[in-house]
């Protein structure tokens, strides 16, 4: 087993449904270590960048609605970066299957999560599913200061004095 970084988004629905701590909670399950934590205001930039890889889907537009918090009223969610041994496995079970009438009944998404009468899946969390992605997630969600491990390379850059430390 390989040591790993994964990212987990609550989404709006999360904090509109006060499942917060519920949901860190199920995930401290997981004995791994939070090495990033935040709260984010989810531009309409960062939700298309987020689910590039699904622009073609029928339901895409809505998504966009839902992880923008245009569907809960609020722009918040919380964005976090987990790491230690198969994490990604580890936190994709405690998550649940996509569809939550398909996740096991006592994972986050089962216990939490609906279908929307527009089809959506709104499934409370996010959760990254392979290693190329939760590299490619975390990178655009956090900057290295913002993570407590340097987990891939970086370089320094100078904006006008300052001098900022960004993803290679
Ligand atoms: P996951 O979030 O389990 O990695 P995904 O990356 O395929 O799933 O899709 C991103 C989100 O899009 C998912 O959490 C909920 C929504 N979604 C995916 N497939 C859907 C579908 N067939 N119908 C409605 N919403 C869907
Ligand atoms: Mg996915």
């Amino acid at each position: 087993m390989k040591e790993q970084a994964t990212l987990v988004i609550i989404k709006p629905d999360g904090l509109k449904k006060s499942l917060t701590g519920n949901i860190l909670t199920r995930l401290s399950e997981t004995k791994l270590k939070i090495i990033g934590a935040k709260m984010v205001k989810v531009s309409k930039d960062l939700a298309a960048k987020h689910y590039a890889h699904l622009k073609e889907k029928p339901f895409y537009s809505e998504l966009i609605k839902y992880i923008t918090g245009r569907l809960h009223g609020d722009n918040r969610v919380m964005a976090l970066v987990y790491w230690g041994e198969d994490a990604i496995a580890k936190v994709r079970k405690i998550a649940g299957a996509t569809n939550p009438e398909e996740a096991e009944p006592t994972s986050i998404r089962g216990a939490y999560g609906r279908i929307l009468t527009s089809g959506l899946y709104e499934n409370v969390v996010h959760a990254s599913s392979s290693e190329e992605e939760a590299e490619r997630e975390i990178k655009l969600w956090f900057e290295p200061d913002e993570i407590v491990y340097p987990l891939y390379p970086i370089k320094e850059i100078t904006l006008g004095r300052v001098k900022k430390k960004v993803w290679k």
